[in-house]
């Protein structure tokens, strides 16, 4: 039973400090880009797919994200890259409203 309560507690530990993270990340992203709530609505799964490959638990990180990752989040330097490789460079496709990671999108 005692390790029950501890699975239980450890596992809701690590799962609120990782959407804290996302969310720390999301909120940065929304505050460089101040008119991106404007173009990709407010939605949790709108926001957090412009990193990820769809919103929800422990979600993977699309070409986009891993790009901001990497760059230490420093979105600025990876607005001149075309992340997801369909020819309309990241900065231009967060302008427009569109997914710098999902090349499906543009
Ligand atoms: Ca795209």
């Amino acid at each position: 039973m005692k390790s029950t309560i501890l699975f239980a507690t450890v596992f809701a530990l690590v799962s609120s400090s990782a959407a804290f993270a996302k969310m720390e990340y999301k909120n940065k992203f929304m505050a460089f880009y101040p008119d991106a709530a404007a173009k990709y609505g407010t939605g949790m799964k709108a926001q957090c797919t412009i990193c990820h490959e769809k919103a929800g638990p422990m979600p993977t990180l699309n070409l986009y994200g891993k790009a901001a990752k990497a760059a230490n989040f420093d979105f600025k330097s990876i607005e001149s890259l075309d992340s997801d490789g369909d020819g309309v460079k990241n900065i231009d496709e967060i302008t427009q409203g569109t997914y710098p990671g999902d090349k499906d999108s543009h």
